[in-house]
């Protein structure tokens, strides 16, 4: 790892295009916009998690939001009636989010540690593995099917404040080679997936898809795992009815063109559908079974019989 102090030269790092006339940076393996590197390295360099953290990472476009909701109302139960007013990404921070970005002062000050914190995290597990390695918190990682993941990322970016058209094929192709934001997606996914195999009691893997078909099961799974389990079925049902894209994308604040400090995409971009299976609505045969060679390739060769 490079001084700690030091600014990356960012004209250092691999170019790619990306959306328009931007472009993303590689760094440690991963791609990013230029203007998250240093937060990255700053992330990299100075977050030292607690035993009692709990941190859900995610590659983006695979549930984050729904999950930040989920996570925060089992966590702080008694004040779970936030999210009808604040958006889940204000009640959950990322480590690597606009706090930083704005004022250069860590959301992970120990000055917030005298309760269970909770963040988020779009970084890589090889990128995060000596920090995530020093300590015993949890961790939880939620990833979608591949084709999925890419159409509401190439939906995601067509609504990005003062945007340039991102037509589908160049998202495929993107998506493919790995150029996207925090990606490559199928390195992600592996990753955290190794973690998962390496730790299983400090880390849970869960799916959209899974999570979808039995929400119940999965919000009742999550409280065992972060050591608040429900006395009854009652409180369960509450929040996964509270956290539902139908009830929260239904919240003024979830409808708003509100954003966080400087961020690009309002409030209403992060609830588009929440459904599975609407990359048939998008992808051509032919690109889907591109994108299945590849799972097959990066997934299935590994015993990982996911994404198809
Ligand atoms: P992020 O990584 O930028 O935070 P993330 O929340 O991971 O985005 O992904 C957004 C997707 O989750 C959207 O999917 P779609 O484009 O296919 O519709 C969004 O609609 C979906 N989503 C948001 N909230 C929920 C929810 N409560 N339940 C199910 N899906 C949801």
């Amino acid at each position: 790892m490079e001084n700690d102090e030091l600014d990356i030269d960012l004209a250092s790092l691999p170019k790619q295009k990306w959306v328009g006339d931007d472009h993303l940076l590689q760094f440690g393996g991963f791609w990013f916009v230029p203007q998250h590197i240093n937060l990255i390295k700053k992330v990299i360099n100075h977050f030292n998690p607690l035993p009692t953290d709990v941190i859900l990472a995610s590659s983006p476009k695979t549930g984050t939001t729904w999950l930040k909701s989920l996570l925060y109302s089992i966590l702080n139960r008694s004040s779970k009636h936030k999210l009808a007013f604040k958006h889940p990404h204000e009640l959950v921070p990322f480590l690597e989010g606009p706090v930083l970005m704005q004022s250069n002062e860590l959301p992970f000050s120990t000055a917030l540690s005298n309760t269970c914190r909770l963040f988020s995290t779009h970084i890589s597990y090889q990128l995060l593995a000596k920090t995530l390695d020093s300590c015993e918190c949890r961790i939880v990682y939620v990833t979608r099917n591949p084709k999925d993941t890419l159409v509401s990322l190439w939906h995601f970016m067509n609504k990005r404040r003062g945007h340039q058209p991102w037509t589908i094929n160049e998202a495929v192709d993107a998506f493919c080679y790995g150029v996207t934001p925090y990606g490559p997606y199928y390195d992600h996914v592996i990753g955290y997936r190794a973690l998962y195999l390496k730790r299983p009691k400090n880390v849970m893997f869960v799916t959209y898809e899974e999570m979808k078909e039995d929400p119940h099961g999965h919000v009742k799974k999550l409280g065992d795992f972060l050591g608040c389990p429900f006395d009854g079925e009652e409180e369960v049902d509450e929040i996964v009815k509270n956290c539902s894209f139908e009830v929260l994308s239904s919240h003024e604040v979830n409808k708003s063109e509100q954003s966080l400090i400087k961020n690009l995409f309002p409030y209403n971009s992060f609830f588009r559908k929440g459904i599975t299976g609407d990359h048939e609505n998008y992808l051509s045969n032919e690109v889907i079974q591109r994108i299945d060679t590849l799972t097959k390739h990066r997934f299935h060769s590994l015993g990982f019989m996911y994404g198809i």
